[in-house]
């Protein structure tokens, strides 16, 4: 038998939620970090060290994997999880998103977005329809309706006619994931309107009309800044459904993220911690540091005390040096050590909210990511 998917809230801390969003391939526990696996690879490390680090779930893309290998060859193969030796669930984006950073000559219309493909020059379409029979060749257990990110700045009228695009793409992508989905997947919508409060009000009800197991709120970190991200937010979340997961896409640095919870949202994700890990930035519970700085020449102590990660016990000066010597395994050991930063992140949030304690928890990284290098 599947296992149906279903989200309930343990406990609430004001508007700062804990729960379970329960999966036919496990449960996740929320507020969640999900590491960002692009390409079938949550870059430079094993799976079974984003399971160790914490992680519930990751995310992967259809952008890239339907160019490469392909969708219909993933699922050739037996699907995503397989393919990639993850067996707990994966999310995957839609692919617009990543059309509109990476592909050439990109082209929105009412039937979805054209462009050439970044690796071959190839002209493809990407519908609503597509979007979803990808994620579902893949085998995705959380999918993603097709949207257009509104670019930032947006007039209002700009954001209008995007947002209005994204909703019937929305009730596309449901019509087509009702059609082709696999029992126990869910299909989430995402919520668009650029930094307006009544376009965003809009959004939220008119997905709500459409009815989705969960939502997301996009469109944000795209540059409107820390203060008009966190407004847009408190714009958005009360007027979506609290009995269902909501995910900020793309977000965020460690008070990104706990500022956004503190708001009701439940799940993230975002490349910083793999990506930064890649350039030698280690996320501790010191707080950021830079490890191609001299500073960390002969410095013995570990990269991170009070992390209980195995490649955070390296010495920072091993660290240092690998990194400037641009050894692969500098890259592996500081992304592993970031991605279960963030989910030791999480999981003290989700004890904080338990307790009742979540702002006093908020201070306290705040205080922590307080020095120069943050
Ligand atoms: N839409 C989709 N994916 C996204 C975003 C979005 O708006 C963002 C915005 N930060 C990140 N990833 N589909």
């Amino acid at each position: 038998m599947t296992r149906a998917f279903s989200f309930s809230v343990k406990a609430q801390d004001g508007a700062a939620r804990t729960g379970v969003i329960a999966t036919q391939r496990g449960d996740i526990r929320t507020p969640a970090f999900m590491p960002v696996g692009t390409q079938a690879t949550v870059k430079a490390m094993f799976v079974e060290d984003v399971a160790a680090a914490g992680a519930d779930i990751i995310l992967g893309n259809t952008y890239h994997l339907m160019l490469r290998p392909g969708a219909e060859r993933i699922a050739k193969l037996g699907g995503l999880h397989s393919f990639m030796h993850w067996d707990k669930p994966i999310l995957t984006d839609s692919g617009g998103y990543q059309v509109m950073s990476l592909a050439k000559l990109r082209k929105i219309s009412e039937e979805g977005v054209a462009f050439q493909s970044h690796l071959d020059g190839a002209r493809v379409v990407l519908r609503p329809n597509r979007a979803i029979e990808v994620q579902c060749l893949l085998g995705a257990d959380i999918q993603m309706a097709l949207d257009e990110c509104t670019p930032f700045p947006a007039s209002r009228a700009e954001a209008r006619v995007s947002l209005d695009l994204s909703m019937r793409w929305a009730e596309r992508s449901k019509a087509a994931f009702e059609a082709m989905s696999a029992p126990g997947q869910a299909l989430f919508g995402i919520v668009q309107g650029s930094v307006y409060p009544d376009l965003r009000e809009d959004s939220a009800k008119t997905l709500e009309g459409i009815g989705f197991p969960g939502y997301a709120v996009g469109g944000l970190a795209v540059g409107e800044g820390h203060e008009a991200m966190l407004q847009t937010l408190e714009a958005t979340t009360p007027f979506l459904p609290e009995d269902k997961p909501r995910y900020l896409m793309g977000v965020g640095t460690p008070l990104d993220i706990l500022e956004a919870v503190a708001q009701g949202i439940d799940m993230f994700d975002c490349v910083m911690p793999t990506r930064s890990g890649r350039h030698g930035q280690a996320f501790t519970w010191g707080g950021r540091l830079n490890l191609r700085n001299a500073q960390y020449a002969e410095d013995l102590s570990p990269l991170d005390p009070e992390s209980a990660c195995p490649a955070a016990q390296y010495s920072r000066a091993y660290l240092h040096h690998l990194v400037k010597a641009g050894e692969i395994l500098g890259a592996m050991l500081v992304s592993y050590a970031n991605v279960q930063f963030y989910q030791e992140l999480m999981a003290r949030a989700r004890t904080a909210i338990a307790g009742g304690t979540f702002a006093d928890f908020v201070e306290d990284v705040r205080r922590r990511y307080a020095g120069p290098e943050n």
